[in-house]
């Protein structure tokens, strides 16, 4: 296994939920996936929504190396152990003075997975500063149960539903991840999390990389996934190999029409997102 983290950075990580900073990317690297991804965004108008642009990796050569970055897969490895699937891919991405936010959730409520196998990589593209809404989580959250949600349908929440957890989060409890471009923290799928708007003339934007183990299932039809390491004896998910460098217009539609079934498929589920 590589040797990532330190057994006490392993520790952390299951006692509070998060780990981070985590380097990723070298400087060039981020100028590559910063150029692809603000492609993608110009010619979606310029200003999608997180769920129109979900499952990237299965149509974007960019995307798929990003998900599926060695260091990426490192981190993730020495939490999930050799066996990993992307299961899925969101983008968040913050404009200058957005007054986009996300509301306190936690991912495990409307994510239909059948277990808690699963860490999400939110790699940063941009810097991610407590000024500019980076994320924030409240540590050790992910040892609680399940809290109940509500959908609050509030008009700048950057949730499909604006699902808003029913527990009162106290400032003092909030740990802001704050990150540099390129590099990632790590979180549970069960940790409250949630961010503020966007207070800077700069953008943020955060390429979030959900991964489970293979024995992890989704309720309804064997939906997409991609094997980016060891081997998946379950057979859970229908897995997708690496998109060709192909047109983009092509890539485009694909993936319009799977940012749709993906979100077709989380709305089945009590307080979907
Ligand atoms: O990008 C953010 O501010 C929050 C992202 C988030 O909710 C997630 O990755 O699960």
């Amino acid at each position: 296994m590589p040797r990532v983290f330190t057994r006490e950075q392993v520790e952390r990580y299951h006692r509070e939920g998060v780990l981070f900073p985590v380097p990723a990317l070298s400087r060039r690297e981020v100028e590559r996936f910063c150029a692809g991804y603000f492609d993608l965004e110009a010619r979606l108008g310029g200003k999608p929504s997180a769920q129109q642009l979900s499952q990237t990796h299965l149509y974007f050569r960019w995307a798929y190396d990003l998900a599926t970055h060695p260091a990426v897969l490192d981190a993730v490895e020495a939490i999930l152990g050799p066996n990993i699937l992307v299961w899925t891919v969101s983008i968040f991405p913050k404009h200058a003075r957005d007054p986009g936010y996300i509301s306190w959730h936690q991912d495990g409520t409307y994510w239909g997975l059948s277990s808690t196998q699963v860490t999400t990589a939110w790699v940063a593209l941009t810097d991610s500063t407590v000024e500019n809404g980076c994320m924030r989580v409240v540590k050790g959250s992910h040892a609680r149960p399940i809290l109940p949600h509500v959908d609050t349908w509030a008009p700048h929440n950057l949730l499909s539903r604006g699902q808003e957890v029913q527990a009162e989060v106290r400032e003092e409890d909030a740990t802001d991840v704050v990150l540099r471009a390129g590099q990632m923290s790590l979180h549970h799928v069960n940790i409250i999390h949630g961010s503020n708007p966007n207070r800077t003339d700069g953008r943020r934007v955060g390429f979030a990389v959900r991964f489970i183990t293979p024995d992890v299932s989704q309720a309804g039809e064997r939906p997409p996934a991609v094997l980016a390491r060891g081997r998946d004896d379950f057979h859970h998910f229908e897995l997708l190999p690496k998109p060709p460098d192909g047109p983009i217009d092509d890539a485009i539609a694909a993936q319009a029409a799977a940012a749709r079934r993906l979100l077709e498929a989380l709305t089945k589920t009590p307080a979907a997102g």
